[in-house]
C-alpha cells in the first residue's frame, strides 16, 4: 500500500497557471462570463437553481477535490490508444458557475487526446448568451434549441452533431474527478455493446462539499418505476475479490454515461416523443439489455454531481406529471467513509439510514411509454402501483414497438429472470388449497420426503404440510418449493428452496395432473407407498391425478 498521511486531502487538480488558462480557455473570459451574473444580495440563493448559487459562485470556475476512489484504481493501466469521446451535455437555465466548473473539469481532468469536443446543447435558456460565450472556449461548440424540447431530444440533437466514434452524455451540474475517462473508454473499446457509468459521488447541494458515494450501489427500481440506489446483492458482493471490476447494473441513473455512437444509433437512440425530463433512463437501460448489450458502473470512475430535492424549471405540460414525497433519499447515492482518504481501505461498514425527503416527480407519459413498449405483462405491476398513469395519453408508440422486432430483442421476462430478479414480483393472489389423490393427500416430510397421507383438515397438527400454494410456475409451501431431481422419467421429486429462476422448479396445471414445465413429465405417486417421481403424462391414470381443494 502507497504509504499517506490520512489526513490529507488528495487533490487532483491543482488550478492551472496563468499561461495554461490561456490555453484551455482561448478568447472566453473567464471573469467577465462569472461576473456577468451574480445573485443580487438578498436574493434567496436556492430559489433559481435548487442549489445553493452563492456557495458554488464562491467556488468560481475551478476547485480542487479529492480523489474518491479505491487505492488500487491508481494502478490500474489503460491501453495507449483510446479512441476519444464528444462529451454532450445539456442544460436548461443552469448557473453560469456550476456549468463552467462542469466544462472545465472535463478539460482539466481528462487526457487532452481523449476529448474531440464538448457540445453544449441550450435547451431554450432564457439567456441565450451563455451558449454564445461559452462557444468561444477551444473544443466547445454550443447549439441552442430554437424552443424547449427537454433533456431526451437534446441530447439526441447532441448525439447527431458529434464526431467523435463514442458519446459521453452528461448533466451540466458536474465535477470529474481524477483518471475518470480511461475506464469509460477502455471498457468500451473492448466491447461495443456495453453502455458504462461512472459513480457518481455527491456533490453537496447546499455547501458544495465533494462527497464520496458508497461503491457497493447499483441502480434498481421498485414497480412504480422510481429509480433507486440499492446495496448490490450480497452474494455478488462476496463474489467481488476486485474492487477495481465493473458492477453489473440493472437500469442507469441516466445522466452521466459513455456509449459507442454507432451501438447508440444502431439501437435507437432515445424515444424522442418523450417530453422535457425522466423516463428515458429506463427506456434506454431495458433496451440496452433486452436487445444484446449490458450496463456498467464502474468504481474507478467518479463524477460528481449536484443531487437536488425538486427542479427548478418549470415543466410547459404540468399535466403529464404528479408529484408526491419520498421518504428516503434514494434518489442520491449513499454516502458513507466520509472520514478515510482514497489511499486507505474504506471501513467496512454500512451507511446509516438517511432522513430525508424528496419531491418526485412522476413524468407518466414517458414512463407509460417505457413500459407499454418494453415491459410486456409486467407493466400491469406499474399501473398497479401508480394507477393515475393509466389514464394519461402517451401517443403513438409504434415506431418504438417496431424496432424492438427488428432489432429482435429479449422479452421482458429475460430482463427480469437474467438482470434483476431479485425485483419481487408483487405477491399474487396466493390460493392455498391441499393435493387430492383419491381420499389422500400430497405431504412432505422433511425437504427430501414426500408422499401420500392421509387429508387433514385445518386445525389437525400438521396442516402446513399438506398445505400447497401454486403460483405459476411454482408450487409452494412457504420458502420451499416442488422441484425434480433430474430432467428424466422416474426421477425423484423433492423439495428445494424457491427460485423463479430455476428450470427443476416450473410447474403448470394439466388438467389434474401437474406437469413439470421444461422436461414435460407428470407428477406420479406410482404406489400409495412409494417415493414420488415424474414420469409420461397420461391424463387418465389416477396416480397423475392432483384435485386442488382450497382451504382456507
Ligand atoms: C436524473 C439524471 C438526468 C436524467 C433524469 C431523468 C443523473 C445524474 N441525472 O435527473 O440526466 O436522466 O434523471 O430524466 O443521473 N435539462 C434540459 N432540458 C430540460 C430539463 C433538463 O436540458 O427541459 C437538462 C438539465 O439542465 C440537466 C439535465 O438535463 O443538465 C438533467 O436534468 P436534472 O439535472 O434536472 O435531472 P436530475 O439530475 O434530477
Ligand atoms: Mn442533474
Amino acid at each position: 500500500m502507497v504509504g499517506r498521511n490520512c489526513s490529507t486531502w488528495v487533490q487532483v487538480s491543482q488550478p492551472p497557471r496563468a499561461e495554461q488558462q490561456g490555453q484551455l480557455l482561448g478568447a472566453f473570459d473567464e471573469k467577465a462570463y462569472l461576473a456577468g451574473k451574480q445573485l443580487k444580495p438578498g436574493d434567496d440563493p436556492y430559489r433559481e437553481h435548487a442549489f445553493n448559487l452563492q456557495e458554488s459562485d464562491r467556488l468560481g470556475g475551478e476547485r480542487a477535490i479529492r480523489d474518491t476512489r479505491h487505492y488500487r484504481c491508481a494502478s490500474v493501466n489503460y491501453d495507449a490508444d483510446l479512441p476519444s469521446t464528444s462529451v454532450i451535455i445539456t442544460f436548461h437555465n443552469e448557473a453560469r458557475s456550476t456549468l463552467l466548473r462542469t466544462i472545465k473539469s472535463v478539460l482539466t481532468r481528462s487526457p487532452a487526446s481523449l476529448i474531440q469536443e464538448i457540445i453544449l446543447i441550450d435547451d431554450f435558456s432564457s439567456d441565450s448568451e451563455d451558449c454564445q460565450l461559452l462557444s468561444q472556449v477551444p473544443k466547445v461548440r454550443c447549439l441552442r434549441n430554437g424552443r424547449r424540447e427537454g433533456l431526451i431530444r437534446s441530447r439526441v440533437r447532441g448525439a447527431n452533431a458529434a464526431s467523435a466514434s463514442i458519446l459521453t452524455f452528461w448533466d451540466s451540474h458536474c465535477e470529474v474527478n481524477a483518471d475518470w475517462l480511461q475506464p469509460m473508454i477502455q471498457r468500451v473499446k473492448k466491447d461495443h455493446t456495453r453502455v458504462v457509468s461512472p459513480i457518481i459521488d455527491v456533490i453537496s447541494l447546499d455547501n458544495f462539499a465533494y462527497l464520496a458515494a458508497s461503491a457497493d450501489l447499483r441502480g434498481g427500481f421498485d414497480w412504480s418505476l422510481h429509480f433507486k440506489w440499492e446495496q448490490i446483492p450480497i452474494e455478488q458482493k462476496m463474489a467481488r475479490s476486485d474492487p477495481t471490476l465493473a458492477i453489473r447494473t440493472p437500469v442507469i441513473a441516466g445522466g452521466i454515461f459513455v456509449m459507442d455512437k454507432s451501438w447508440f444509433n444502431h439501437l435507437g437512440q432515445y424515444d424522442t416523443h418523450m417530453d422535457i425530463w425522466g423516463g428515458e433512463n429506463f427506456e434506454v437501460s431495458f433496451r440496452v439489455w433486452m436487445c444484446g448489450g449490458s450496463l456498467e458502473i464502474l468504481p474507478c470512475s467518479r463524477v460528481g454531481h449536484v443531487f437536488r430535492k425538486r427542479h427548478p424549471y418549470d415543466f410547459p405540460e404540468g399535466n403529464a406529471l404528479t408529484l408526491h414525497q419520498v421518504s428516503q433519499c434514494q434518489m442520491t447515492p449513499s454516502v458513507c467513509h466520509l472520514n478515510f482518504t482514497s489511499l486507505e481501505e474504506p471501513p467496512p461498514r454500512e451507511c446509516p439510514p438517511r432522513r430525508c425527503h424528496h419531491r418526485v416527480v412522476c413524468p407518466r407519459r414517458n414512463t407509460r411509454r417505457a413500459a407499454e413498449v418494453w415491459m410486456d405483462e409486467y407493466k400491469q405491476y406499474y399501473y398497479s402501483a401508480r394507477p393515475s398513469a393509466q389514464g394519461k395519453a402517451f401517443g403513438s408508440i409504434s415506431d418504438r414497438l417496431t424496432l424492438r422486432r427488428k432489432l429482435n430483442c429479449k422479452p421482458f421476462r429475460w430482463y427480469m429472470e437474467n438482470v434483476y430478479p431479485e425485483l419481487r414480483v408483487p405477491e399474487q393472489e396466493a390460493v392455498s388449497s391441499v393435493l387430492r389423490q383419491g381420499g389422500l393427500c400430497l405431504e412432505t416430510r422433511g425437504t427430501d420426503a414426500l408422499g401420500l397421507a392421509e387429508c387433514r383438515g385445518i386445525g389437525s397438527i400438521r396442516p402446513q404440510a399438506q398445505r400447497w400454494e401454486l403460483i405459476e410456475p411454482l408450487l409452494r409451501q412457504q420458502d420451499l418449493c416442488l422441484a425434480i431431481s433430474a430432467f428424466t422419467a422416474g426421477s425423484k421429486v423433492k423439495m428445494d428452496t424457491c427460485s423463479a429462476k430455476e428450470p427443476r422448479q416450473k410447474w403448470k396445471p394439466k388438467g389434474t395432473a401437474l406437469q413439470h414445465v421444461v422436461s414435460g413429465l407428470c407428477l406420479d405417486s406410482q404406489t400409495p407407498t412409494g417415493p414420488l417421481v415424474v414420469t409420461q403424462c397420461r391424463p387418465q391414470m389416477a396416480s397423475q391425478s392432483w384435485e386442488p381443494q382450497i382451504i382456507t
